[in-house]
């Protein structure tokens, strides 16, 4: 990659490997055809190098250190890039206002459902998180290991099996919005906005969930999360959620 502008300030992204808003991030250096040094942190060790670098309470990822500067979190990465880098724009007049509201909503909204349903889903098929280290399911002794990761990530995210099925309940209407905000223009253009790259980062995670990708297959949200982030490893089978938990298409 080549930087464009000389006084650039060195890049450096934190991540977490599978995290999506880390994609939407990296995927904006990238648009921007900025230069970065990406490190990928380690789960649990992760929080005591985001407190060092980012600041008390800032743990999650992405972060990234602009020079010196600490900017926390997708949202403010991607102002900030804007400011540092304007061309091409993730704001584009005259839609910047209605790109951040969707960004917003992406964030706010959206996105805790990559965290939720995937690890929801992984409950009943714990082999299957082999898949999302790029490799085949897991044997037996790894699904020991998995039963026991996917227990505390249900705990860490507040998971229950009715929040689950709730989440579930809502989820044609939230794509629903998705392809509103495609139609209206804020998102689903010839280059990414914000929106697209916030909002499709978590879609692309969702197909990872085979349950849910009669929800979203041959839509404009499909094309979206797959045009920005077209690798992206991990295949939960089909039939992971009890019966009846997962809505027909609306
Ligand atoms: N809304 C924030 C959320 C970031 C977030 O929760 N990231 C997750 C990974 S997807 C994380 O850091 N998890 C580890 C943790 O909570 O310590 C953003 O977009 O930056």
């Amino acid at each position: 990659m080549v930087r464009q502008v000389t006084s650039t300030p060195a890049l450096t992204l934190h991540v977490l490997p599978p995290s999506h808003p880390c994609m939407t991030a990296e995927a904006a250096l990238r648009h921007k055809r900025l230069e970065y040094d990406k490190v990928s942190l380690t789960p649990g060790p992760h929080v005591e190098e985001m407190t060092r670098v980012y600041g008390e309470g800032n743990t999650t990822v992405p972060g990234l250190l602009v020079g010196d500067e600490p900017v926390h979190g997708s949202r403010a990465i991607l102002e900030r890039l804007e400011q540092m880098e304007p061309d091409p724009p993730l704001y584009p007049e005259p839609i910047a206002d209605a790109v951040r509201e969707a960004e917003r909503w992406g964030d706010e909204e959206l996105q805790d459902l990559g965290r939720r349903l995937p690890w929801g889903a992984l409950h009943f098929r714990p082999e299957a998180m082999g898949t999302f280290g790029g490799g085949g399911p897991l044997d037996p002794a790894g699904t020991d290991f998995a039963i026991n990761y996917v227990r505390g990530t249900w705990k860490y995210h507040g998971i229950t099996a009715e929040r689950l099925a709730a989440d579930l309940a809502g989820l044609p209407e939230q794509i629903d919005h998705v392809d509103t905000l495609i139609a209206d223009g804020a998102m689903g253009g010839g280059d990414p906005t914000a929106a697209d790259l916030q909002i499709g980062a978590t879609l692309r995670v969702l197909l990872t969930v085979a349950d849910l990708q009669p929800l979203i297959e041959g839509r404009p949200v499909e094309e979206v999360a797959r045009r920005w982030f077209p690798d992206y490893p991990g295949e939960i089978p089909r039939g992971a959620f009890p019966a009846g938990w997962v809505p027909a298409r609306a």
